[in-house]
């Protein structure tokens, strides 16, 4: 059987480190897309260059044509710009939206059955425009935020423990953004929930308030720390969780910017809510109950990201 074609969107920070993670892990061979010309090339090179040292077999190679990612089985965008230090996510959507429009509009004529994962920022609005411009089912685009979000959270919570990441599980949902929620009350070390490790002692409230807010600032902290660009290690590692989980048809219960179309009551829009992640892509929305502080800190979530998408539905307009 062929290997699966995995095309890369957007060949900067990301999409090369989403490259070389798709060949170590051997999900395919792949296609690094960018209009600067050059750099897909070089990366896809370099990396097919370490294939014998890194023992794996891929095929990699880079283009400036849509054509070359013709029967793509999943595209991850990266395409646009990123953030520079005191810009919010925001501030990138009149720029990105015009980079959704020629991307989406490549999938829709070259890859159209792919499974599409949207990580241009602003997340959620991005992912929306990009389904609107390719046209594509619902259930086969999506946005990556989430699993980044609950890793990052993860993290901190696993060092502040001193217990194995592995062991500890985290929700954050909403939008990527500002207002991201993660939960404490689902998010738990070996099925222990946080609120109950406050009460064993592991930890105080006022040190998991800060983790929460310095999850919600992950992204900032790194922007700070880079001075320029983004992260890029843990976003692209956290979208070849969900291209694994698609390709292998894991079923991996995964948050992620989903279509809603009546989940939470919710309609139009995507935003991150928990995801099951299989061979036909958002296979389901996982809808969990929430207390009256976390509905209010998901709902003012939500109306940021319809206000982004309103933003986007004005400039798409003036773009037709
Ligand atoms: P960067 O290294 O600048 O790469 C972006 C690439 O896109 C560059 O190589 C550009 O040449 C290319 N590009 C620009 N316009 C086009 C186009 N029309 N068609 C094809 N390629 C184009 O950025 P990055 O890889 O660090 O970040 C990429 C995006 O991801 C940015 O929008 C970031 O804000 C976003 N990001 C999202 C998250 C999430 O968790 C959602 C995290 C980190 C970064």
């Amino acid at each position: 059987m062929a290997r699966p074609k995995i095309a890369l969107i957007g060949a900067g920070q990301i999409g090369g480190t989403l490259a070389h993670l798709a060949a170590l892990k051997e999900l395919g061979d792949v296609v690094l897309f960018d209009i600067a010309e050059g750099t897909p090339e070089g990366k896809a090179l370099d990396i097919a260059e370490s294939g014998p040292a890194g023992k794996f077999d891929a095929a990699l190679s880079g283009t400036q044509s849509y054509e070359d990612i013709a029967g793509a089985d999943v595209c991850i965008v990266t395409a646009g710009v990123p953030r520079k230090p005191g810009m919010s996510r925001d501030d990138l959507l009149g720029i990105n939206l015009k980079v959704m429009k020629s991307v989406g509009e490549g999938i829709r004529d070259h890859a159209p059955n792919a499974f599409v994962i949207c990580i241009t920022n602003p997340l959620d609005a991005m992912v929306w425009a990009l389904r609107e411009f390719s046209g594509l089912p619902y259930e086969k685009v999506c946005g990556m935020a989430g699993v980044l979000d609950s890793a990052r959270f993860r993290h901190f919570l696993a060092t502040e423990f001193d217990v194995s990441m592995k062991d500890v599980t985290a929700f954050v949902l909403g939008g990527h953004g500002d207002t991201m929620v993660p939960l404490v009350r689902y998010s738990t070390v070996a099925g222990i929930p946080l609120p109950d490790l406050v009460e064993m002692g592991w930890t105080t409230q006022e040190k998991l308030d800060a983790i929460v807010q310095r999850t919600r600032d992950g992204g900032a902290e790194i922007v700070g720390l880079l001075k320029t660009g983004s992260a890029f290690y843990a976003p692209a590692t956290s979208a070849i969780e969900m291209a694994e989980s698609y390709l292998k048809d894991q079923k991996r219960v995964l948050p992620c910017a989903a279509y809603v179309d009546g989940a939470y009551g919710l309609k139009g829009f995507y935003v991150g809510v928990p995801t099951v992640i299989g061979a036909g892509g958002v296979e389901r929305i996982v809808e969990i109950s929430m207390n009256k502080d976390e509905q209010a800190m998901f709902d003012s979530s939500v109306s940021a990201v319809k206000g982004l998408v309103e933003a986007c539905k004005g400039i798409d307009s003036a773009l037709a």
